[in-house]
């Protein structure tokens, strides 16, 4: 089996320190836990801006100094710039970070309910607009998937000639909105991409563990962090998104499956620069 790809979801948009202290706002704290998650075995860091006092926010000044806070600590890593940013953003104002020209970036393929009122807005034009908008820029883009008709569009998308491979997705999974993250729901998103794409994992909340261990079974990859899950285990909080990928890494270990370095993932995933 190949080996495993792990991305760390630092700190999102939604999650607070009120919920978690360990979650990420400043360019040093996103720079440190970034580092920490590398250590223990991440080669892809998904990436989300804040303010100081933790607001969402996406501007290109923000996301310069936490890319270049991140490159200073680890040089080699993968840096995944959301495109997904918060509810309620613009098209193009989660372009912004895009500007700075990263090596891959999340591309949102369908709308989703996002609990309470809120609504994830990712329209078909939206999607043909954002992931052309990467292609053209030669940016690998990571596509989100928060059901089976996302999977749908974009591979619709993709034989009317309007987006292009490689094809790799990543299943959000346990959204309260999108759907959940049971094992056969799980089973049903792999066996709906094509042979040759490859596929990570991110079970949100209680989904993270049980989902990160079918697809080390199954030989996809993984996604953990802050952003989807503030639980070690039931009850217990994170100290840090490294204590999640330490997590993942024990894990890959019990199924003898190694861990892919930076450099080894952009060779799975057909990344070329
Ligand atoms: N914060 C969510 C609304 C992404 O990063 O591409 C969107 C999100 C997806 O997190
Ligand atoms: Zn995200």
């Amino acid at each position: 089996m190949e080996k495993l790809i792990i991305t760390c979801a630092l700190t999102g948009a939604e999650v607070t320190k009120e919920q978690n202290p360990a979650v990420p706002y400043t360019v040093e704290e996103m720079a440190l836990s970034a580092y920490e998650a590398y250590q223990a075995g991440a080669s892809v860091i998904h990436v989300h801006a804040r303010t100081d006092d933790g607001k969402p926010t996406h501007t290109y000044e923000r996301f310069k100094a936490i890319v270049e806070a991140i490159q200073m600590r680890c040089p080699d890593v993968i840096i995944q710039l959301t495109t997904g940013g918060a509810i309620g953003m613009s098209r193009d104002e989660r372009l912004t970070p895009i500007q700075l020209n990263p090596e891959m970036a999340t591309l949102d393929c369908g709308t989703l309910n996002f609990g309470g009122d809120d609504i994830f807005v990712n329209t078909e034009n939206d999607i043909i607009y954002m992931g052309q908008f990467l292609e053209n820029n030669s940016v690998y883009k990571e596509i989100e998937c928060f059901e089976k008709g996302h999977v749908d569009t974009v591979l619709r998308l993709v034989k009317k000639g309007l987006l292009h491979g490689p094809l790799h997705f990543s299943f959000v999974l346990g959204v309260n909105g999108g759907m959940s993250g049971e094992v056969r729901d799980f089973l049903f998103m792999k066996d709906s991409i094509p042979n040759d794409a490859t596929y990570s994992v991110a079970g949100i909340g209680r989904y993270e563990f049980l989902l990160a261990e079918q697809a080390i079974i199954q030989g996809g990859h993984v996604r953990v962090g802050l952003e989807d899950n503030l639980y070690v285990e039931k009850g217990v909080l994170a100290s840090s998104n490294a204590q999640l990928v330490s997590k993942v890494v024990e894990m890959a270990k019990r199924y003898n499956r190694e861990i892919a370095t930076p450099d080894e993932a952009r060779q799975i995933l057909k990344m070329k620069r």
